[in-house]
């Protein structure tokens, strides 16, 4: 099938079922729970420029669909991620707290003992509590062994890598730079470049399905499971917590021949077509069950663009990380990084009736507010025995605006403590304390540069952190200021939270292996 053939099929499925009203069938069955259903969405190493809404150019969208919905939601322009790498920003995600007090500042691997602290508490072990049924279907990256697998972090029903797709090998390696070998072809010390020491495990619940897994069938495997469970939930009618984490965009990329030749971008549009058309299955089936109008669909994801992937990165969109390209000695402005690249999400709330439709909003939000947010529109109680960093936005989501605030970004470049605040953001203006230190498409790193007085950006004027303000201006003293004192308010608040400190120790001899006597703890040899 042509690119433009496969391109109407989906844009005439798309309408057809999306035409008209929902049809709200069971909806007059006053059911027992009329709590809301949440469903979160989280993409990987998805770039603000990925979601077509975002695009200021004519370029052709891969995500019709979610453009639509975020079209007949509110889309938010100023999202940003609790970390800019996958495990501490899905540890933020999971508590509202970020990795400073949750000990989570790092990648957990296959062979970690550890994962997410025991101590912490994650919005699916708390809406569990309030008598939700609570699902994740997907990426976890926050620990695997005994108490730290999701069904005992309060998922009642899990399907998915447990940790990533790029850690171990497939059959079917797909698209990466450099390229990774097969399970078949790499030995046990290929694994400085790919990690290919073992297969890549899919969990359903605690057992192995498959390994390795399979990532041309991986997607519409999420997209089946997210359907299952979503009928179970109304069938038990229950009030439901779907988390859905997507092994899309990240390298390899990989996805079902009929999105091959689907995106004018090749395969990182590709694997987007592939995303959106899940995430249609998904609304789909919110709607089919006639549970839309009590249902919020919430989009982002974990993290901006690993640039060093070149073609196969994701899009930072208008923010290009100027000064560090061109002052700093380039190198990356996206994944790990505390640019805007690195950080800023594409993101859009959808729940006909509740949250505005046609609205753009450039409040500025977080990913930590999730968790404080959900809990809220439900009518939840958080642990009250710790500080949370994200904070209850439902007004926002409800139609109100929110500018003043301040949100601190924690760094990944390799060569920096992991999780130190290396960027604070207040209104608009962002103060940059280190730059450089992560690869771009090329292998051009620019030079760790430490700044204090830091760099500081208005946002409003400059969204692509070209031009730092005079130090010696008013605006910059009035803007630092304001800054400074927000970094001592939350070192204080630090000293006197809860905070607990994660086990990164490893030994391979906990890596999940589904078949001890096959290569690579396959399951099944070839
Ligand atoms: C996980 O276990 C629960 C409880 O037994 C079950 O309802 C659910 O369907 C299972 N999920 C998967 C993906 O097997
Ligand atoms: C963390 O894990 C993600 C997912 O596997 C990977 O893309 C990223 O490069 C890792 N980063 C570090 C610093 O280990
Ligand atoms: C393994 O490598 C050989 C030699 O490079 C190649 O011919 C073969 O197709 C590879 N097999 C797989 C399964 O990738
Ligand atoms: C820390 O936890 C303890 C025990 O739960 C609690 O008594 C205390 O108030 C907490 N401290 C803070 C700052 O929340
Ligand atoms: C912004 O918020 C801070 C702290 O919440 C408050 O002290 C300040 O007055 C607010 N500024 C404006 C302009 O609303
Ligand atoms: C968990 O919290 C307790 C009480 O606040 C503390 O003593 C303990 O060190 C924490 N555990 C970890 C792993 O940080
Ligand atoms: C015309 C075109 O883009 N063809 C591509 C379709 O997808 C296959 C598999 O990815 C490629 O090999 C073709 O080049």
């Amino acid at each position: 099938m042509g690119p433009g053939i496969l391109y109407f099929v989906v844009i005439v499925g798309l309408y057809s079922s999306w035409a008209g009203q929902s049809s709200g069938k069971k909806e007059d069955k006053a059911a027992v729970d009329r709590r809301p259903n949440f469903v979160i969405l989280f993409a990987d190493d998805i770039g603000y420029g990925d979601l077509g809404a975002n695009q200021q150019s004519s370029a052709q969208s891969d995500t019709p669909f979610m453009d639509m919905l975020a079209s007949r939601g509110t889309r938010f322009t100023d999202f940003h991620a609790g970390a800019s790498v996958c495990t501490p920003s899905r540890a933020a995600l999971m508590t509202g707290r970020l990795g400073k007090r949750t000990g989570v500042v790092k990648n957990f691997s296959l062979s970690s003992a550890g994962g997410l602290p025991l101590n912490e508490t994650t919005f699916a072990e708390t809406f569990k509590a309030a008598g939700y049924q609570t699902g994740l279907i997907g990426k976890w990256h926050l620990g695997h062994r005994g108490p730290f697998h999701p069904n005992r972090r309060g998922f009642d029903s899990y399907y998915g890598l447990i940790e990533s797709n790029d850690i171990g090998c497939v059959d079917d390696p797909g698209y990466n730079i450099p390229p990774c070998p097969s399970c078949a072809n790499c030995s046990s010390d290929d694994h400085h470049v790919c990690y290919n020491k073992v297969a890549v495990p899919l969990f359903g619940n605690s057992s192995i399905k498959e390994q390795p897994a399979n990532l041309v069938t991986l997607g519409g495997s999420y997209y089946e499971h997210a359907r299952i469970f979503i009928r179970q939930s109304v069938q038990a009618v229950a009030p439901f917590l779907l988390y859905v984490a997507f092994a899309h965009t990240h390298v390899p990329l990989q996805y079902d021949p009929k999105f091959a030749n689907s995106s004018a971008r090749g395969p990182f549009g590709n694997t987007l077509r592939e995303l959106d058309y899940i995430i249609q299955g998904i609304a789909t089936e919110i709607r089919i069950a006639g549970i839309e109008s009590n249902t919020l669909l919430w989009f982002t994801g974990d993290n901006g663009p690993w640039e060093q992937k070149c073609e196969y990165a994701g899009d930072n969109g208008p923010f290009h990380g100027l000064w560090q390209k061109q002052k700093g000695g380039g190198g990356s402005t996206g994944k790990q990084t505390v640019w805007e690249g690195g950080h800023r999400e594409p993101a859009f709330a959808y729940w006909p009736g509740r949250v505005p439709a046609g609205r753009v909003s450039d409040s500025l939000l977080s990913a930590l507010d999730i968790f404080p947010t959900i809990a809220s529109i439900a009518g939840i109680l958080m642990p009250k025995d710790r500080s949370y960093d994200g904070m209850d936005v439902k007004e926002v989501l409800f139609g109100k605006d929110l500018h003043n605030r301040t949100l601190f970004h924690p760094t990944n470049v390799k060569a920096r403590v992991a999780g130190a605040i290396d960027a604070v953001r207040h209104g608009a203006y962002k103060a940059v304390y280190q730059t450089g230190g992560e690869e771009q498409c090329g292998g051009l790193t620019g030079p760790i540069q430490r700044h204090d007085p830091p760099l500081v950006f208005n946002l409003q004027t400059d969204p692509q952190e070209g031009s730092p303000l005079d130090p010696h201006s008013e605006e910059y003293n009035s803007a630092l200021t304001a800054i400074e004192r927000s970094l001592e308010a939350f070192r204080a608040d630090l000293a006197r939270d809860n905070t607990t400190e994660a086990d990164y120790s490893q030994n391979d001899k906990y890596i999940p292996c589904c078949n001890q006597q096959n290569h690579k703890c396959r399951c099944h040899e070839l």
